[in-house]
């Protein structure tokens, strides 16, 4: 099967483990893919779209109970429990393996295991990593095929010596109380039991990419993050990159493949990623970054012509919807989605929709494409070396506190910004939907080790290099007092944007505040948008009772870190809180 011979000797332990009527090693090939399709139309697990107006897509409707992460049953398996921080699930990890090895004991019998070699990165690139997944759910292998480079020059990668990470994966009989999502990062393994749902079962993802990753390159210097990257090219044809955190369903993908309004004549957005970022420090001190994915699998509900024209246009072909409703004529459908609602449907769980029965589309549906069908795909987003950063975002779902966008005031603070990083939580995850609650970097759900670590990994940069990319705190999400949104977000967050790339020349002025620079509001270009200037003010205003509370809410957080927690972080939050002071006594 293969001449690596640790993954041979993996590959015969699962399958005596698993006891599969069949093994197979997946190549990637269009024959093959065909092959899988038929057999899934054939049992239920796919059905086909219209053709006509959808041609080569297929929707997936999952067992209702597993339609999202589950972050209580997701685990860090480390040797010594303080490695895995307060903000992971913790097992030792021989207790981990005893816990799922006999749900994996002859779990694919009467199936097929299937083993798919990936790499995730560029071709060719230093930065690529490869792993090897084995499960025994064709709709995995389909949309992995979508996600991640499959096949032969993965297994090419791995044969030339290069280390792998494994991740076994079965859905089990997708019994919640038999679902578990265990992360070796020691053992570079990764056990994924009981569900078939993306973050959960797509281990290229979330397990393999960030958590194991982000272990991975603290070891090594570098960051695997949970960000967007995206090209800003200027009237000029002069192209900057970002990268940008945000918690899930909070508008990655949306920003990724942003269309500029017209009055911003000239600029241009150009996709790289929509949710995972690898950065390494390049000789000439910047920080590089690549997309370790080749797809997206983002949010349908809420996307439209009006809000995404870009990702309409991407997933039209050749595309996998998960969980969508679909019209009577076979065309997937989604709250959100352009046009009146058909007087019929069928929802998410294959019935005549009933309002009665919530929404048409699960809330976390989703699609599977490929990144390379998006007209906005950049040129360089398979370029091994990766894109320079000039400019890092993070940002959260605040419906107050919050100002849209603000500049920290170096790297050390930029660091503490990202860290202090709040969002209403949303329903890619299992659980209230709209509570707040600390994301670090948006990497809450996604961290393979003690956070307190991973800040204090961050702030190593600061002696490496005098050339990192600046760094932004944005929010779209602010309301007014009557509940409405008050920054049009889309398309118009390109104007925030533009500021920020003229902020990464050192154009513009800023107002110093002690938890940024705030911009002038002159200097947002909001040509074409009739947004009230009382409006931008409050946009951009910063209470300091509230920011009290909320640096008090900061401090609280972090000590939960205790000892382990920079000194830098601590010393942040006494300027801050001083600074807020002196600004309250002032006024
Ligand atoms: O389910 S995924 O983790 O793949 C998507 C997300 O929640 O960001
Ligand atoms: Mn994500």
């Amino acid at each position: 099967m293969t001449n690596n011979p640790e993954l041979t000797a993996w590959i015969d332990a699962v399958a005596a483990l698993t006891t599969p009527d069949e093994i197979h090693l997946v190549d990637g090939s269009d024959d093959e893919h065909e092959n899988l399709i038929n057999q899934m139309l054939a049992d239920g697990t796919l059905e086909k779209l219209n053709e006509k107006t959808h041609p080569n897509c297929f929707l997936h409707r999952s067992d209702p109970s597993d339609v999202a992460r589950v972050e209580h049953l997701t685990f860090v398996c480390t040797e010594n429990a303080e490695d895995a921080g307060p903000n992971n699930n913790w097992m030792a990890p021989a207790e981990g393996h005893a816990k799922v090895d006999p749900l994996f004991k002859g779990c694919m019998k009467g199936r097929t295991m299937y083993v798919i070699p990936y790499l995730m990165g560029p071709y060719g690139s230093p930065f690529s990593r490869a792993g090897v997944e084995i499960t025994d759910s064709p709709y995995v292998v389909a949309n992995m095929r979508i996600m991640a480079r499959i096949g032969r020059r993965a297994l090419d990668h791995i044969e030339a010596g290069g280390s792998f990470v494994r991740g076994l994966h079965s859905i089990g009989q997708l019994d919640p109380n038999q679902r578990f999502i265990m992360h070796f990062p020691e053992q570079l393994m990764i056990k994924s039991f009981g569900s078939g749902y993306g973050g959960n079962a797509l281990l290229g993802k979330k397990c393999h990419a960030l958590r194991i990753a982000s272990w991975q390159a603290r070891t090594e210097g570098w960051l695997a993050e949970h960000m967007l990257i995206l090209g800003i090219e200027d009237p000029q044809g002069n192209t900057s990159y970002v990268a940008a955190a945000f918690p899930s369903a909070c508008g990655k993908t949306n920003l990724a493949m942003l269309v500029p309004p017209a009055a911003l004549e000239g600029w241009k957005v150009w996709t790289v990623g929509d949710d995972i970022a690898w950065m390494h420090l390049g000789e000439d001190g910047r920080l590089w970054a690549i997309n370790p994915e080749a797809g997206f699998f983002g949010v349908a509900p809420g996307t439209s012509l009006k809000t995404n024209p870009n990702c309409m246009n991407t997933l039209g072909r050749n595309a996998i919807y998960t969980n969508v409703a679909v019209t009577p004529d076979g065309q997937p459908w989604w709250e959100g989605i352009d046009g009146d609602k058909p007087s019929e449907l069928i929802d998410w769980q294959g019935r005549p929709h009933d309002p009665a029965n919530g929404r048409a589309a699960h809330p976390n549906s989703r699609f599977t494409v490929a990144a390379s069908q998006c007209p906005s795909y950049s040129d360089q987003a398979n370029v091994p070396q990766g894109v320079p950063i000039s400019a890092l975002i993070f940002g959260g779902r605040r419906s107050a506190v919050a100002p849209l966008v603000f500049e920290a005031l170096d790297w050390e603070h930029g660091v503490f910004t990202a860290a202090a990083v709040a969002s209403e939580t949303t329903a890619a995850a299992t659980g209230a939907v709209g509570q707040v609650r600390r994301d670090p970097m948006a990497m809450k759900p996604f961290c393979g080790y003690n956070f307190a670590d991973y800040w204090t990994h961050w702030l190593t940069f600061k002696d490496k290099s005098d050339k990192l990319p600046k760094i932004f705190h944005v929010n779209w999400f602010r309301k007014n007092a009557e509940g409405k949104f008050m920054w049009p977000g889309f398309g118009d967050n390109m104007r925030v944007l533009k500021w920020i790339t003229e902020r990464c020349e050192n154009k513009s002025n800023v107002t110093k505040t002690p938890i940024g620079l705030i911009p002038n509001g002159a200097d947002l270009d909001l040509t074409g948008l009739n947004l009230d200037q009382k409006v931008v003010d409050a946009l951009l205003a910063i209470d300091p009772d509230i920011w009290s509370t909320e640096v008090e809410a900061i401090e609280e957080y972090f000590g939960s870190f205790g000892d382990r927690l920079p000194s830098a972080m601590r010393r942040q939050v006494e300027r801050i809180k001083r600074e807020l002071t002196d600004s309250q006594k002032a006024a």
